[in-house]
């Protein structure tokens, strides 16, 4: 693909804000519209192109969020609809896009939607949610009468009860997050209704919540009972008969004849390689770029919160197969963080003070330089680490909440010990990455003038913007190098990709590759240091060093590569006479 066929989404770097943590300007200890706004200078500065907002919609909060209950409208925590036309216009007027999070296979149970839905069996939107019957005829409300077997991803049923009618609603999610009902032509056709008007408004695209789990199997099969008692429903709603028939029609509905350079990224949990080729090529007009979760799934055991140790082997292999499955149709989104995922330095880093910076900065380098776009979540651009969370009451989110319930429900009598859960949260949930922006050594990390929503990390007093922004050696510093080089270099967004050493087992390298030009990228995921034994090593070991995260030039015997601690470096060199780039 030539630079001139390229998409601008290609050399772009997005930034994810959480809005609730993010910046609090009026000072009630929740991050708002108005606090965002302070900050855009900020986020010119580090150069990222596109901000993602996290839902600041009406909501009751009950996911933080992702329960909205108004599409369109501002919930009055972040401010008005005005501040959100005000922070369009000056993300715009520094050349920044701005998309919003479209959480469509649910809403709040709250919206007026369910509201008309839940009013009867004969309501007129009775069918724009899944209501169905107990099962087998069972008495309504018996237990094991749910329709399906099918877990929440919030522990439970997936199902509730409604006494008035009798029936069973659907709810992936919380109780308070009823699907909706994509066979039905109407809430399609609302959705896009939606869509269309937050466009009108300038709006640069969106962020598409589990988009993929839209279309569900009517016939609604029991699934594989699994360790919670519950069954997995996931294959019968996760890329479900429908997928791309809807995401075409939203399309052909929404986004064909624009003019505007839109983004669209579709969240899918579970997606495969082969089926994000097929939603990410441009020819049929899907979705530009997906988040798959392989490798925020690789420290997985049973479920998250069974954790197992980190290999490297897994994330090149997994790493390895999307850059290859995608390198000639379709396009990776490429991300460590999110409002979902504890924070990557501690997770796959060393968030010691030693190696906090080192670790953060090579974790960083070898992401941006894969073929994709790359999302930088709030913090992650500073080092930021998981959180201080000494007992129940520290967290706030429900996936953690309702996990450590019903662990502890399950404990039998008397006090339950509860250590093994808290420790499993502490290192997996989604708390840590929604602790407040660390922006000053200052009260509340410069977040707001009042105590915060959630506990401000202590580390804030190392850690923070103010500390880091003219620190050439900082981790912003850093990440403002590695966005700078995405655009000033076409190899970085467009070069092909090959794998190398990938059975090493603490040295990532691969080099990119674009017309004459080959560019070498090497991390050392360890604090040993280590050789990295490439043929060819003599010859790189010559050439340009483009970026590194040592201020000390490498050490290296003569003609050989080694990597000192969390050691990472970019070389750029001619590419070798009859090495062709696979892609270019
Ligand atoms: O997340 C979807 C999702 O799969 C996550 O719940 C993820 O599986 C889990 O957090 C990993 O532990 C999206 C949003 O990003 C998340 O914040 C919402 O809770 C969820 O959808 C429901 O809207
Ligand atoms: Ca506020």
């Amino acid at each position: 693909m030539s630079s001139s066929q390229a998409s601008w989404w290609q050399s772009a770097v997005v930034y994810q804000i959480y809005p609730r943590s993010f910046c609090d300007a009026n000072g009630d200890g929740i991050g708002d519209l108005p606090g965002i706004l302070s900050r855009l200078d900020y986020l010119a500065h580090l150069g990222v192109d596109v901000l993602w907002l996290s839902p600041m919609f009406p909501s009751p909060q009950d996911d933080a969020g992702y329960d909205i209950s108004d599409y369109t409208d501002v919930d009055p925590v972040f401010g008005t609809l005005a501040d959100l036309d005000l922070l369009l216009a000056e993300a715009h007027r520094r050349g920044m896009k701005l998309v919003l999070d479209l959480v469509v296979n649910h809403t709040s149970d709250e919206h007026p939607w369910f509201l008309e839905s839940r009013g009867s069996r004969d309501a007129e939107k009775r069918d724009w949610y899944w209501w169905r019957g107990p099962r087998d005829s069972m008495a309504a409300g018996a237990p094991g009468a749910e329709p399906t077997n099918w877990a929440s991803a919030f522990s439970g049923s997936a199902w509730q009860f409604d006494e008035a009618s009798g029936e069973y609603y659907l709810h992936l999610f919380s109780r308070k997050q009823p699907d909706l009902n994509w066979e039905n032509p109407q809430v399609r056709a609302a959705v896009y209704r939606m869509m269309r008007w937050w466009l009108d408004r300038g709006v640069d695209g969106f962020r598409m919540d589990v988009i993929n789990m839209i279309s569900k199997d009517p016939r609604l099969p029991d699934g594989v009972v699994g360790s919670s008692g519950f069954g997995d429903g996931s294959p019968f709603y996760i890329c479900g008969p429908r997928i791309h028939e809807f995401l075409q029609e939203m399309y052909a509905q929404v986004f064909a004849g624009r003019d505007a350079q839109l983004l669209t990224v579709g969240e899918m949990p579970g997606v495969t390689v082969e089926q994000a080729r097929l939603f990410t090529d441009p020819d049929r007009h899907e979705v530009d770029m997906v988040f798959q979760f392989e490798h925020v799934q690789i420290d997985h055991g049973v479920d998250k919160f069974h954790p197992r140790p980190f290999r490297l082997l897994d994330l090149k292999a997994s790493f390895g197969r999307w850059q290859a499955g995608l390198a000639e149709i379709g396009w990776n989104s490429l991300y460590w963080n999110n409002h979902d995922q504890p924070r990557v330095v501690s997770r796959f880093g060393d968030d010691s003070d030693r190696y906090r910076v080192r670790s953060a900065t090579m974790l960083g380098t070898v992401l941006h330089l894969h073929r994709g776009t790359p999302y930088v979540y709030q913090g992650e651009e500073l080092g930021m680490t998981n959180g201080v969370f000494c007992t129940i009451a520290d967290f706030r989110d429900i996936e953690s909440l309702n996990y450590y319930a019903a662990a502890l429900a399950g404990a039998g009598s008397g006090a339950p010990d509860d250590t093994a859960v808290l420790a499993a949260l502490r290192r997996m949930g989604r708390d840590n990455a929604r602790t407040p922006m660390q922006w000053t050594a200052g009260p509340h990390a410069g977040f707001s003038s009042a105590e915060p929503w959630i506990a401000v990390n202590p580390n804030h007093r190392t850690i923070n913007a103010e500390a880091e922004y003219a620190d050439p050696a900082s981790v912003y510093s850093h990440y403002r190098r590695l966005i700078a080089l995405r655009h000033e270099h076409p190899i970085v967004a467009l070069g092909s990709f090959t794998m190398l050493l990938p059975h090493h087992e603490q040295v990532y390298a691969f080099t990119r590759q674009l017309d004459g030009e080959q560019w070498l990228v090497l991390g050392n995921f360890g604090a040993a240091d280590v050789a990295v034994p490439l043929p060819d090593a003599a010859d790189w070991a010559a050439a340009e060093l483009l970026l590194s995260n040592y201020p000390t030039a490498p050490q290296d015997a003569p003609a050989e590569l080694g990597l000192r601690a969390w050691e990472c470096r970019i070389y750029r060199r001619a590419a070798p006479a009859g090495v062709s780039s696979a892609t270019g």
